[in-house]
């Protein structure tokens, strides 16, 4: 482990932990966008976290050259499956290209929110988030919503990001998923 990976490791650690009390402002979790060299490995480090309703989420990019997204599974979003609370407002970041290029949601609504890398939700970048309590589309099987009203145009998460995400139950128990890697 370097330096920097064990300061981002107590950072991260130190964050999580850190319970926002009433009328006090919650701290910053930051999600990594992370790719190896050759850019055949992608993915958002840690891949899962449990957070308090309220929490800011800043998703920041490290890997030059391998511009990345932080999209919400959601409808408005290019048709994609609902698995974000359906009270929840979806987010999209755009292209983040720069190293150190961010974007930050604070999500008040409690569940589970899956989201994807725009480019590389085939390659099996996705996360998971659950705020608070774990409920919502997001802790339904994949193929909830098939045969429902108004849903027949939306697109399945590909089989590759399906095997990616980490289980809620893992999620509750941790805390913070970090990702395999290699990268
Ligand atoms: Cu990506």
């Amino acid at each position: 482990m370097t330096r920097r990976e064990l300061l981002r490791a107590g950072g991260l650690a130190v964050a999580c932990l850190a319970a926002p009390r009433p009328g006090r402002s919650a701290s910053l979790v930051e999600i990594r966008m992370r790719s190896d060299a050759r850019g055949e490995h992608v993915g958002f480090d840690p891949i899962g976290i449990l957070i308090p309703p309220g929490q800011t989420v800043r998703w920041i990019t490290e890997s030059p050259g391998n511009p990345h997204t932080t999209t919400a599974y959601h409808p408005r979003n290019a048709k994609h499956s609902l698995r974000i609370p359906a009270k929840a407002e979806p987010w999209d970041s755009g292209f983040l290209l720069k190293e150190g290029d961010h974007f930050e949601v604070t999500l008040t609504v409690e569940g589970v929110y899956d989201y994807f890398c725009l480019p590389h939700e085939v390659a099996g970048m996705v996360g998971r988030i659950v705020v608070g309590r774990p409920a919502g589309p997001g802790a339904l099987p994949f193929d909830y919503f098939a045969g429902r009203p108004g849903s027949s145009d939306w697109l399945p998460v590909p089989e590759a990001a399906r095997k990616n995400f980490p289980p809620v139950e893992a999620i509750v128990r941790q805390r913070v998923v970090r990702h395999g890697g290699p990268f």
